[in-house]
């Protein structure tokens, strides 16, 4: 299993002040409404609802936070974490660009979005979550720009990939990759942005993102507490329920 099964609902919070005041990793899952956020999450920690999924886009309205380590698998997955003991976080983020979303609550959570990802000094990594049929929209281009300044990586996973054939994923990851490419900074060097296909219905690229998650929250390498112990086994996460093909403005 990876540890990132271990993840628990840690805390949900609707504004910077009242953020967390943990010293570990935090790795955000960023991106547009519907683009797959939350049914990442899912698929990745192995639970069916915990991050929330859903048809309608905006429901995710607070930046939720799961925590990776002081849950103490093996024992029931209602026990009290304990925050001395957790070792990273995921940081589910409000989706943005969805049309119906009043003016001031778009304005107040593009201005949140902006000061978490700039400001946040135990974000380690971000995960922008594109649909691979349209990835790199404005507010995409405003995320990254946003961020790479702070020198931090840029993982893009790019999902429904099950929507698109052999030929439309290749050319989809290689134009991604020349996108991140482009930039550069003043000395012309380029910065840690790397990009992924993934599909949670086809179960696509799964372990590269586990992978690549768990590097960046410098959880690799770190064995798992509890190994070897009785764990659940089987596979809760389950696929996205149905397609979807709403697509927010
Ligand atoms: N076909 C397909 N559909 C997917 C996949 N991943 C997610 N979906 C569907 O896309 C819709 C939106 O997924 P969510 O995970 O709720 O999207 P989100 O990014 O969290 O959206 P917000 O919470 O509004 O920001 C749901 O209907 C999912 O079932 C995938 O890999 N393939
Ligand atoms: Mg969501």
């Amino acid at each position: 299993m990876s540890r990132l099964w271990q993840a628990r609902f840690f805390t949900t919070v609707n504004q910077l002040r009242d953020l967390p005041d943990t010293n570990v990793p935090e790795i955000a899952f960023a991106g547009r409404s519907n683009a797959g956020k939350s049914t990442a999450i899912n698929i990745l920690t192995n639970q069916k609802g915990l991050a929330f999924a859903s048809k309608t886009p905006g429901r995710t309205q607070h930046i939720n936070y799961f925590s990776i380590g002081g849950a103490h698998v093996g024992q029931h997955r209602k026990d009290a974490v304990r925050v001395d003991e957790i070792e990273a976080l995921l940081v589910d983020l409000p989706g943005y660009g969805y049309a119906e979303v009043s003016g001031t609550a778009k304005l107040h959570w593009q201005k949140l979005l902006g000061d978490y990802v700039q400001r946040r000094d135990q974000l380690a990594a971000l995960i922008l979550i594109m649909d691979s049929r349209r990835p790199f929209t404005d507010l995409d281009v405003q995320m990254l720009e946003w961020f790479a300044p702070t020198g931090k990586p840029i993982h893009c996973i790019l999902t429904k990939a099950d929507k698109l054939n052999r030929n439309e994923s290749t050319n989809a990851l290689r134009e991604a990759r020349g996108v991140l490419e482009s930039y550069v900074d003043e000395d012309g060097v380029g910065f840690p942005f790397t990009v992924q296909l993934f599909s949670a219905l086809k179960r696509i690229g799964i372990e590269e993102a586990d992978a690549k998650i768990l590097a960046l929250a410098g959880l690799d390498g770190v064995a798992g507490e509890h190994e070897g112990e009785e764990e659940e086994e089987h596979d809760e996460s389950g696929a996205p329920s149905a397609d979807d093909d709403q697509t927010s403005a």
